[in-house]
């Protein structure tokens, strides 16, 4: 694909963050034009850009699909990762406005936050050496696309529809984290059941994969960055006025309010 055709798509896209409004599949439009998932990442970098031009600054980094639910509900049978901006974050315990939401969604995360850079082919082990601490978590996703439906490129492109996250309390990296029970409420409803061994058999081997994905795109996971390991269950829709609250075993809890 020719550069201008990747910022093409990746103005699509921003305007669709910025704009709170819901595109094509861009994968529909390019067909006949041979898009690879090297392309997609490509996209996904020249969008992601156009917010460090509005003076947000890269907070951490996603990965998504890493549980067979999550693979499931999407339709897409592969590990997906995307960037994080510190205007992303969200308050622990407060209000996320849905005013530029497309069709929001939320799903329970454990959070890893790096005490060093991480890059390459590492073990478990060695990751775990440039962790700092670990933390209950939930992302919000809002594809840009219509009707949430989407293919492996087009996710890609789309920063793997992340849109917000939060964090709970920073707990200890010497914390048992391969089996742990997780529930999410949503006004006191239980709407998700789940373990952390659903994220790859153990959510250290996300932080692996997001190790390996940093290096491919030659830019290390930094010191002070979030890692966000991938949902343990299928994500819940979200409306105004949702109090939603995940519980992780050992952790503890992380809420926030859906607000207008
Ligand atoms: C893609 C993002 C997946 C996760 O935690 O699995 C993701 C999507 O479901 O739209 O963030
Ligand atoms: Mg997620």
């Amino acid at each position: 694909m020719i550069t201008d055709v990747y910022q093409h798509y990746a103005k699509i896209l921003d305007d669709a963050v910025v704009h709170g409004r819901a595109i094509p599949q861009i994968s529909a439009e390019l067909m006949g034009l041979e898009g690879t998932v090297d392309d997609a990442y490509t996209i996904q970098k020249l969008a992601f850009d156009h917010r460090l031009e509005r003076g947000e600054t890269q907070a951490g980094f996603k990965m998504g699909l890493t549980s067979h639910a999550k693979m499931k509900q999407v339709g897409v049978d592969e590990v997906i990762w995307g960037r994080l901006s510190n205007t992303m974050l969200i308050e622990e315990g407060g209000n996320f406005s849905l005013s530029r939401s497309i069709h929001p969604r939320i799903e329970p995360e454990i959070a890893f936050i790096l005490g060093k850079d991480l890059s390459g082919l590492v073990t478990p082990a060695q990751a775990m050496n440039c962790v700092e601490a670990i933390a209950p978590a939930m992302e919000i996703i809002d594809s840009r696309y219509e009707n949430f439906k989407f293919n492996l490129f087009d996710v890609v492109a789309d920063n793997a529809s992340s849109s917000g996250y939060i964090l709970g309390n920073w707990c200890s990296k010497t914390i048992d984290i391969e089996n742990l029970g997780m529930e999410m409420t949503i006004n006191g409803q239980v709407v998700g059941v789940g373990s952390s061994a659903a994220i790859l058999g153990h959510p250290v081997r996300s932080l692996v994969a997001a190790a390996k994905a940093a290096e491919y795109a030659q830019q290390p996971l930094k010191a002070g960055w979030v890692v966000l390991a991938g949902s343990a269950t299928e994500a819940i829709p979200i409306s105004m006025g949702d109090h939603i609250r995940t519980r992780v075993q050992n952790l503890g809890n992380v809420s926030m309010n859906a607000a207008s």
